[in-house]
């Protein structure tokens, strides 16, 4: 069965602005009038205020959308849902591989990430796929610091959590905070499902999609290195990065799938800036599973939830990283605890050199 995804421009309208959900590229629309939007199911957020342009992939026959305007399909991708008929999926990473190989300097570890996955869609060896990711610790040598003279650089925050555990809300809630205090501050989210890897993540997770579990580690990867530039440009400014989601759910949600070691779900990951903060939400009882949020995307389901949960409070563990648990409470609580940790990071962070995450050199 041939399923065909259509990426399809629109325009509707916007009530408040969530600028959490846009990039930089978004962002320069925004400010010409039209901004972007890269999750379908967040469409129901918006009715009214601004124009707003989604390129989100969505079955041909879009149903019953909630915004006024559906315009301009412009662009149109096929994906083979057949097991047997991987020659469709490689095709589709060798697409992706050309597109990044255009700007080779700027995605060296992208390429490298796209080529393993195709690997990994084409044989099965447990040990060339580990030999692949091997060769990326090598390769990740690119996208030096590029500190400015007299610019104290950013912070680099993550929130990590399950679903439904607040990530979303808090980090936002930081961004606005930390504007409020004349921070430079820019919020961002992973998978980001702008991009064209992203958009094969999100079909992925729309269960539009299906590929090896190797292979969308390695994507949701990737999608994480084709912004380490711009990240660390940004933090060289002195711009403080709130991150929702990042390398450990990465880990989480693949190494609790039969087959996967955390050491193969972390190589990947090695190298990236490594973030000065790492705050991990605890869920609230009950939750996720039995509320309206929790949706119908691969992952959305309580064991999936539990597994990645325990996994990230493993992960915790780790002394490398600055990691901070905090407990459930009222959105205000939370909020509080939040600052309280974040404040003496902001203040000792940017005296010292952003590390690299899981670096076994450092
Ligand atoms: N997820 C997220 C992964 O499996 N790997 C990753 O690297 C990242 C960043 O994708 F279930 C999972 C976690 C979640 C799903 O994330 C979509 P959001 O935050 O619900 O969009
Ligand atoms: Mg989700």
């Amino acid at each position: 069965m041939i399923v065909k995804l259509k990426a399809i421009c629109g325009i509707f309208i916007h009530p408040r602005p969530r600028t959490k959900l846009m990039n930089r590229r978004s962002l320069k629309m925004a400010s010409s009038g039209v901004a972007f939007v890269s999750r379908p199911e967040k469409r129901q957020d918006y009715s009214e205020g601004r124009r707003i342009m989604t390129n989100s992939i969505f079955p041909p026959k879009v149903p019953n959308l909630n915004f006024p305007v559906m315009a301009n399909v412009h662009q149109s991708i096929t994906f083979d849902k057949q097991p047997s008929s991987k020659a469709g999926f490689t095709k589709e990473i060798d697409k992706l591989i050309a597109e990044y190989q255009r700007n080779p300097e700027s995605y060296r570890e992208v390429i490298h990430l796209l080529k393993c996955a195709k690997e990994c869609e084409t044989r099965t060896e447990e040990s060339k796929e580990m030999e692949c990711t091997r060769n990326l610790v090598d390769c990740t040598t690119a996208s030096e610091d590029c500190l400015q003279d007299n610019v104290l650089r950013g912070v680099l925050i993550v929130f990590e959590g399950a679903d439904c555990s607040g990530k979303s809300t808090q980090s936002s809630r930081l961004e606005k905070d930390l504007k409020s205090r004349s921070h430079k501050v820019r919020l961002m989210r992973f998978p980001d499902r702008s991009t064209s890897i992203g958009q094969v993540i999100s079909a992925y997770l729309e269960k539009k999609l299906e590929m090896n579990d190797r292979t969308i580690h390695l994507l949701f990867s990737a999608n994480r290195w084709e912004f380490v530039q711009q990240m660390r440009k940004d933090l060289a400014a002195g711009v403080t990065l709130v991150l929702d989601r990042y390398a450990f759910s990465g880990v989480a949600y693949s190494a609790r799938k039969p087959g996967l070691s955390l050491s193969w779900c972390q190589a990947p990951e090695r190298g990236l800036p490594c973030p000065d903060l790492v705050v991990l939400l605890e869920t609230p009882p009950g939750l996720p599973g039995q509320t309206r949020r929790f949706g119908c995307e691969r992952y959305e389901t309580s064991v999936a939830q539990s597994n990645a949960s325990s996994c990230l409070k493993k992960l915790a563990d780790d002394p490398t990283v600055h990691w901070e648990i905090i407990g459930t409470g009222s959105e205000d609580d939370v909020h509080q605890q939040i600052l309280a940790t974040v404040e003496p990071v902001l203040l000792n962070a940017p005296n010292s050199p952003l590390g690299r995450l899981w670096n076994k050199q450092d």
